[in-house]
């Protein structure tokens, strides 16, 4: 079994701003920088076959490149049940359109439809149960002004994400390019 995602790399530049927001957040297990991304879709835990037919259908995917441009921060839950602090995604037509192709794609090669709505988001850290509420405040309202961008994507990436000791590593599998 292999454990899959769909997302948007991010480039190196965009990957440095974020990563100077790492600090004073105690309890915040920062993402490792190579590691940012933008998850489309999580694929999860399926038989190599299957993940052949995810990629044989991402592989059909023809959808334009476009310019996105990361702004503000945020979490998700909220004081005890925080759990995530993310950089959030400017709106942008073309992403949506491009993660509605992904979404049909996976399903289309027989996984079940997400029915959560698409969020779209850089995760930042995970948060452990001590990371304090006004901290993440202060963090949150402090990065507000937050803007990484914009970035050229021209191509989306399926991840596998293998269990490590520690975190899990992404190991990109397969490149899919956009229409420039
Ligand atoms: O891009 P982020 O970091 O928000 O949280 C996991 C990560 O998202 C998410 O897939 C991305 C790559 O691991 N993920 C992990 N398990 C998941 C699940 N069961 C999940 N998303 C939805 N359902």
């Amino acid at each position: 079994m292999i454990r899959a995602f769909v997302a948007l790399d991010l480039p190196p530049a965009v990957k440095a701003t974020l990563a100077d927001l790492r600090a004073g957040v105690a309890g915040a297990r920062w993402t490792d920088p190579a590691d940012l991304h933008l998850t489309l879709r999580f694929v999860g835990e399926v038989p190599e076959d299957r993940l052949e037919e995810v990629h044989l259908a991402l592989d059909e995917i023809r959808a334009p490149a476009f310019d996105l441009t990361l702004e503000g921060v945020g979490q998700f839950g909220q004081g005890a049940r925080s759990r995530l602090l993310w950089a959030g995604v400017a709106a942008s037509p073309a992403l949506a359109h491009l993660q509605a192709k992904v979404e049909s794609a996976v399903v289309r090669a027989g996984e079940p439809t997400e029915t959560r709505r698409f969020t779209p988001h850089v995760t930042l850290a995970r948060l452990d149960r001590q990371a304090h509420p006004d901290r993440l405040r202060r963090f949150v309202e402090g990065n507000a002004l937050l803007r990484a961008g914009p970035m050229p994507v021209d191509r989306f990436v399926l991840f596998e994400s293998r269990p490590g000791s520690g975190r899990p590593r992404y190991l990109p599998l397969q490149d899919y390019p956009l229409l420039g």
